[in-house]
């Protein structure tokens, strides 16, 4: 069997995605891989078309590990979120011909189901408390066991998460997308908000629902230590993301303070940051996306190790990545043992118009279909209804003027 040809569709059914297809040699076998980076789409198209495509043709595609070493350490020039997303998007294509060839829905390849369905949780954002609180009540309603939640916090602009499910499923950030808009972001008052936030779902809500909140790298160590503390009381499901990802060492001061639980590692590209984090034991979820990081055959080693650390997984689904990459974390979700929780949204019919299939949610689980691979598809007729439209990720500035991580 052999790699024909690799094309590369760039489609903004209600945001931007970019697909890749990988044709074989046998009739009508092919497998759908995403390499969407959000507001980088066309970065990650332009080395697809222009480099990695080429590298392909006429190889395996039953080869995936040797493709994936050739592309990772065979070209020199590695790693980083473009090329690791190009990675991804080969990948999770590859393992899709494999499960389509084998006539088995992956998470069988990988080992067959350790549970029935993936724990999901959704996002609920809001103006206020009360606000937060009747979203979190509707997503109950909806059967949702685990929430995370984050408000608007008084004098900041555009706090992150505050439009919750809509948002990360919105078609551009803001208006029309044309140049970043601009948040403004205090840390004091947003250390003095969410431990109240917390006390307030807490005690309109009981200690049941699980709750976690999405710091989204903000913090310095030592805020993210007094934040990690002053929640404590609150009981979180896990405090997501509280330092950037450059900062490993930083985690042990958190540690030191506090047993609420840490998760980290969306911004994260390959499982060697992941690892002191993991080993050191200094993170409870590890929660890479495996559209950024290489995709399912990098995310299984990285589960594999967090299994003996007894660190479990949380993988990035925010609706910045395809339909695809979420199908690949609930197969992933399906057959490993240290599964902890799998962030999703619900895509807009517009989205699923253009890409089928994917995990479906049911009393807060996930659920993948029986389907050989990953049991999705793209309509390229419907996508190509959908033009790529020219959209960036907000950025944030201090009241004074200076940039901030966003
Ligand atoms: C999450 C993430 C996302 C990211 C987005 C950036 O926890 O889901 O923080 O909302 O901000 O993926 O493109
Ligand atoms: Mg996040």
């Amino acid at each position: 069997m052999q790699i024909t040809n690799v094309k590369i569709i760039v489609t903004s059914p209600g945001r931007n995605y970019v697909l890749v297809k990988i044709e074989t040699d046998e009739p009508d076998l092919y497998g759908w891989g995403d390499a969407t980076l959000n507001g980088r789409e066309l970065a990650v198209a332009s080395a697809l078309e222009k480099h990695i495509g080429p590298l392909l043709i006429g190889r395996d595609p039953d080869r995936i590990e040797d493709i994936w070493q050739y592309l990772f350490r065979g070209t020199y020039w590695r790693g980083g979120p473009v090329l690791m997303t190009a990675l991804a998007g080969v990948d999770l294509a590859l393992w899709d011909i494999k499960g389509k060839r084998a006539g088995l829905p992956l998470y069988s390849l990988l080992g067959g189901k350790t549970r029935e369905g993936a724990l999901a949780y959704t996002h609920c954002g809001g103006q206020d408390f009360q606000e937060v609180e009747e979203h979190v009540r509707a997503a109950q309603e909806k059967g949702f066991k685990v929430i995370r939640v984050q408000v608007a916090i008084p004098g900041n602009v555009g706090t992150y998460g505050v439009g919750g499910a809509q948002e990360a499923a919105a078609a551009t950030w803001g208006e029309g997308g044309a140049l970043p808009q601009v948040e403004r972001w205090e840390p004091g008052a947003y250390l003095r908000t969410v431990p109240r936030l917390l006390e307030h779902l807490r005690s309109r809500l009981g200690e049941e629902i699980e709750l976690l909140h999405d710091v989204h790298e903000r913090l310095n160590p030592i805020q993210a230590a007094r934040l990690a503390r002053e929640v404590e009381p609150f009981h979180l499901f896990f405090l997501e993301d509280p330092l950037r990802p450059e900062h490993k060492e930083s985690f042990r001061l958190i540690r030191q303070h506090t047993t609420t639980p840490i998760a980290m590692g969306e911004l994260f590209h390959s499982r060697w940051e992941a690892l002191p984090l993991i080993t050191e034991q200094l993170i409870d979820f590890i929660r890479c996306d495996l559209g950024h990081i290489g995709g399912l055959t990098e995310a299984r080693k990285i589960a594999a190790i967090a299994e003996s650390y007894q660190v479990q997984t949380a993988w990035h689904g925010p609706g910045d990545i395809a339909p695809i990459t979420h199908a690949a974390n609930v197969h992933l979700d399906t057959s490993i043992t240290n599964f902890g929780v799998q962030e999703m949204v619900f895509f807009p019919e517009i989205t699923q118009e253009v890409i089928t299939g994917g995990p479906v949610f049911k009393d807060g689980y996930l659920w993948v279909t029986d389907k050989p691979g990953l049991g999705t598809d793209v309509d390229e007729v419907a996508a190509a209804r959908y033009p790529y439209q020219r959209a960036y990720l907000p950025t944030v500035r201090r009241a004074d003027g200076s940039v901030h991580d966003w």
